[in-house]
């Protein structure tokens, strides 16, 4: 420590930390520009100078160490003076029109140094050469205006150091004082993932969304993106009640970071196309209908098909909705529709988490926080194109990677984190059970399994050796197509450092053996006693928005809420005294058990809450067949959709905007929702339909007067909510289940000194290939997924524009030498077809997937890639494998 003065106040400070640093540790806050969170700064500003008695010249305080002895002052006559003509020097040459201008409120000149322009300042604006700086417009969400640049370097650092994508490459002060690009493209020609990023950081207009609206009546609310399981919080900017902008803060699970989604795909919320009053099928069209009118409807409907006998009512939940929805929708489906037939795109997604974790842990949910990516020493990511899936997290692994992390990364697609990895295995489809049990191959040839842990913390281990012994790295290497050494080389580096997280998701959960894959990432983390301690774990990227709530919730055919079995009488009967019921006591039908039922007529009765089955549900021509042969169905959605086609009722919902609730994102924290705008028409929250639905059907427990009165209902049975309220999320507690009361924060990890179920078991798991094998007639296998800009069946990223110029269109990703063998080009039209069904779409080619595989993202309806998926399901996680169908092409 030294110790110094700063403005009279005598203070100690760590050596080594700067004058900046040191004053605002006691409140005396030195205007900054080019400074920035902990990078090192570009000292080209000088808008941080400041007096050092002694010194010759004023000293910058970004730069400039502490010293014993020394004597600052910051606020001197001179030091003012400095700064002024350091503000003048970026005042000449920028263009200020700020009444038109993104950051009129909130630019670096206005809010910081009023105090500091004078007259003389600002009549020197503007009076130099911006007007010669061509605006860089080529992206489709944002643009770059040197005009207003005033070379901070921060848009540089944001995109280096915190999104990690190295788009920015500096400017030239000799040549034009321009923020260039490697390459010196235009911004929309580099590999830019537009996440805006670097806006949140720019100080002034210079770079600034395309779509803004500054004037009228404004307000700014804080929500949770409505897009991927990361749980990104979102600043609404809210002008007459249209939402015109997202902004990011700190300190959330994000951090000040979103991706393109989040940040500019909110066009959906009010777009004309949004339902705006409930629609009633009549002469084969949907037709505009009273709520009355609907709802007495519905009601008959469901009383009619109750009269056919027992578990003829479905529902279908939503991993879209709040968890207060999912629990009024659940509970609706057994109380007023006596059935357990209720589940939810879960089933198609992480179902193998939810029972491969369970079996191997006690409980299937990510056992690490995403701020624990901080403290790994290695990432192991496999079946996560993480950087497009859940970019955030994402670019947390490639800064953790850049601080000196090792990365492995275990893909067929050569995913952007290949790129970053320290070893990338290119592994078949299909493989990775052999994967994870060569990786343990290895390291218990090398000796490097954590003995004490296995012996204190595990059970049936001998049983497992027995198993292991019977292979080999060079057996498994095969079946995966990887070079041996290459995989003992993964297993040594994942075994030998201290902390370390696997992190997958439907890479590795949708095959028919996904259970087995998820009980093989557990087995390879207790055997390295990688679990359980901060920074070890393992993490399945939990997909939607809320799917880890939707489950929590009970919206599954064998869960009540807080997975209380609804095969445990003792459960069964806690939920029928709490709910005044009588339950059905049976495991209900699966999602695609449940399509099945509608198309044979056992099922009578079919209620989807916002999910699109017609779209992401696989072999498309059969839920179709189903759909029209159904008896009845409602739909109850925000927009028309692929599946609304077949819905004799649809009522309309409000979405994340309009609504107050709570989501649970991937780390299992609870968080609230907060409501920005008004619905449109006379749409209504989800749960409040239900509710009038419970009502006409003369069933009680449904008069929610708001959310937060369902959680209170919520917290009352599901002993992980136990310590869950509104009050204490919106007076800012920040919350991980298991929540078990109300001063409990709950948990950042899991599993620490004792797992769920006691004792971790090690599963054992042997290699089993995938039912569809390419053959003469099917040479070809296609992985289905996802891309960054996209999200699912489009329904709301198809709603704007600049994402639409990006990804309009359905795509079939093909090796350029597979191409070649076909006589191909690049946006050729092919015909992909499958012994479920055939699609046509454009080539794109990527020399980062195998040649005998071929990729296409699910979103498009049409050339939807489901029409090609199906096959047998996960005989315990019942889980469709979407990602390896047999195909072949043709032009
Ligand atoms: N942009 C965007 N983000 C999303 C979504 C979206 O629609 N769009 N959806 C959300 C949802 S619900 C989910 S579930 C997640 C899914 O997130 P991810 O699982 O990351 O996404 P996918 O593209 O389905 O598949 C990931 C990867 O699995 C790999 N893969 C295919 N076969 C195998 C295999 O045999 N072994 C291994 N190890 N890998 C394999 C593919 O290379 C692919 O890159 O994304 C969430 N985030
Ligand atoms: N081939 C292939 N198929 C797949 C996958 C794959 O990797 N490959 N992945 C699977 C996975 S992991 C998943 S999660 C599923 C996703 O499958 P779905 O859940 O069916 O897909 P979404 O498009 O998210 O559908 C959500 C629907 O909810 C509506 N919605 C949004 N917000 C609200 C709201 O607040 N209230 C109401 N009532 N409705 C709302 C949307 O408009 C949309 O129609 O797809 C699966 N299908
Ligand atoms: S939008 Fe994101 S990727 Fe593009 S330059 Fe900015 S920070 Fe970099
Ligand atoms: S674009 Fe903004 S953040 Fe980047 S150097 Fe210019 S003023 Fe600074
Ligand atoms: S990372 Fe996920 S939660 Fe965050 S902004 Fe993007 S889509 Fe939304
Ligand atoms: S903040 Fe110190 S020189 Fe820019
Ligand atoms: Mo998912």
């Amino acid at each position: 420590m030294v110790n110094l003065t700063i403005d009279g106040k005598a203070i100690s400070a760590e050596l080594g930390t700067t004058i900046l640093k040191a004053a605002s540790s006691i409140g005396i806050e030195i205007p900054t520009l080019c400074s920035f969170k902990d990078f090192s700064p570009d000292g080209t500003c000088r808008m941080c100078l400041v007096e050092v008695v002694g010194s010759k010249e004023l000293e910058k305080a970004c730069s400039t160490p502490v010293a014993e002895g020394m004597v600052v002052y910051t606020d001197t006559f001179v030091v003012r003076n400095e700064r002024r003509q350091a503000l003048k020097a970026l005042m000449v040459d920028h263009k200020f029109d700020c009444m038109a201008c993104y950051k009129y409120e909130t630019c670096f000149f206005v809010e910081n140094n009023a105090n500091l322009i004078d007259f003389d300042t600002y009549k020197a604006v503007g009076t130099e050469g911006y007007a010669d700086r061509q605006i860089d417009d080529s992206n489709p969400f944002y643009f770059y205006d040197p005009g207003k640049c005033v070379l901070c370097g921060r848009c540089i650092k944001a995109c280096d150091h915190l999104q990690c994508s190295h788009i920015l490459a500096g400017f030239d002060p000799e040549k034009d004082n321009i923020i260039k690009t490697f390459g010196d493209l235009p911004r929309g020609n580099t590999d830019c993932v537009s996440c805006g990023n670097c806006i949140a950081v720019c100080p002034t207009g210079a770079l600034a969304p395309k779509k803004f609206k500054p004037f009228g009546y404004t307000k700014h609310v804080q929500t949770v993106c409505p897009y991927c399981g990361v749980g990104c919080t979102l600043n609404l900017k809210v002008v007459d009640n249209k939402i015109t902008d997202v902004f990011s803060t700190e300190g959330n699970v994000n951090d000040n970071l979103l991706c393109v989604k989040g940040r500019f795909a909110y066009d959906f919320v009010s777009s004309p196309d949004r339902l705006t009053t409930p629609l009633i099928r009549k002469d084969g069209v949907l037709q505009e209908a009273s709520w009355e009118e609907a709802i007495s409807l519905v009601a008959q409907k469901l009383k009619e098909a109750k009269q056919e006998g027992p578990q003829a009512v479905a529902g279908l939940s939503s991993a879209r909705c709040t968890n207060e929805d999912n629990y009024v929708f659940q509970k609706f489906i057994r109380t007023v529709g006596e059935s357990n037939n209720v589940d939810h795109c879960a089933r198609l997604c992480h179902a193998s988490t939810v029972a491969g974790l369970a079996k191997s842990f006690g409980s299937g949910a990510m056992t690490n926080s995403i701020e624990e990516i901080d403290v790994m020493d290695v990432i192991l990511v496999s079946g996560s194109n993480t950087t497009e899936t859940h970019p955030v997290i994402g670019a947390k692994i490639k800064q953790r990677k850049a601080q000196g992390a090792a990365l492995i990364v275990a893909e067929p697609r050569k995913i952007e984190l290949a790129n970053y990895a320290d070893v990338y295995l290119q592994i078949k489809p299909g493989t990775n059970v052999a994967l994870f049990n060569g990786l343990m191959r290895a390291i218990l040839d090398a000796g490097l399994e954590d003995k004490t842990f296995i012996n204190e913390r595990t059970e049936g281990f001998e049983a497992f050796l027995e198993f292991m012994d019977t292979l080999t790295v060079e057996k498994c290497a095969e079946i995966c197509g990887v070079d041996p050494e290459e995989m003992r080389k993964a297993g040594v580096l994942y075994a030998t450092k201290d902390r370390g997280g696997i992190f997958y998701s439907m890479g590795v959960t949708q095959f028919s053996t996904g259970t087995d894959g998820v009980m093989s990432t557990a087995n390879l983390a207790m055997l390295t006693g990688k679990i359980g301690r901060e920074g070890c774990g393992v993490n399945p990227l939990r997909g939607q928005n809320n799917v880890q709530g939707a489950c929590d919730m009970g919206a599954l055919p064998g869960d009540l809420p807080g997975y209380q079995k609804t095969a445990n009488p003792e459960a069964v009967e806690k939920f029928e005294k709490a709910w005044d019921a009588k339950l059905p006591q049976n495991t209900g039908k699966t999602l695609t058990e449940i399509i099945d039922g509608v198309g044979d007529k056992t099922i009578k009765f079919l209620y989807v809450m916002g999910e699109n089955p017609m779209v992401s549900d696989p072999n498309t021509n059969h839920v179709k067949e189903s759909l029209e042969n159904a008896n009845f169905i409602v739909v109850q959605d925000i927009f028309l959709t692929e599946t609304t086609e077949y819905a004799d009722v649809v009522l309309p919902a409000h979405v994340y905007a309009e609504k107050d609730g709570t989501f649970t994102n991937t780390e299992r924290r609870i968080q609230l929702l907060r409501k920005a705008v008004d619905a449109p028409g006379v749409a209504k929250n989800d749960w409040e339909i239900i509710g009038m639905i419970a009502k006409e059907m003369g069933v009680k427990g449904f008069d929610f007067n708001s959310a937060s009165e369902i959680m209170e209902e919520i917290s009352s049975v599901t002993p992980s909510y136990t310590g869950v309220s509104h009050e204490r999320l919106s007076n800012g507690d920040r919350i991980q289940w298991p929540c078990l009361s109300k001063d409990s924060e709950g948990a950042k990890f899991l599993h620490a000194g004792k797992f769920t179920r006691g004792l971790g078991a090690f599963m054992i798991a042997d290699y089993i290939p995938p039912e569809d094998q390419a053959d003469d007639e099917y040479p070809l296998i296609l992985m289905t997924g996802r891309i960054l800009e996209h999200y699912h069946t489009r329904t709301m990223t198809k709603r704007t524009p600049g994402i639409e110029a990006i990804a309009g269109d359905a795509f079939v990703e093909i090796n350029p030498a597979k191409a070649l063998e076909y006589g191909i080009a690049e946006g050729d039209m092919i015909h992909v077809t499958s012994p479920r069904g055939s699609v046509s779409a454009k080539t794109r080619f990527n020399d980062g997937i195998m040649e005998n595989n071929l990729f296409m993202p699910f979103h498009y309806g049409d050339g939807g890639a489901n029409c090609l998926t199906g096959g047998a399901v996960d005989p315990i996680a019942k889980i469709p494998p979407l990602k390896v169908s047999k195909v072949r092409i043709t032009k």
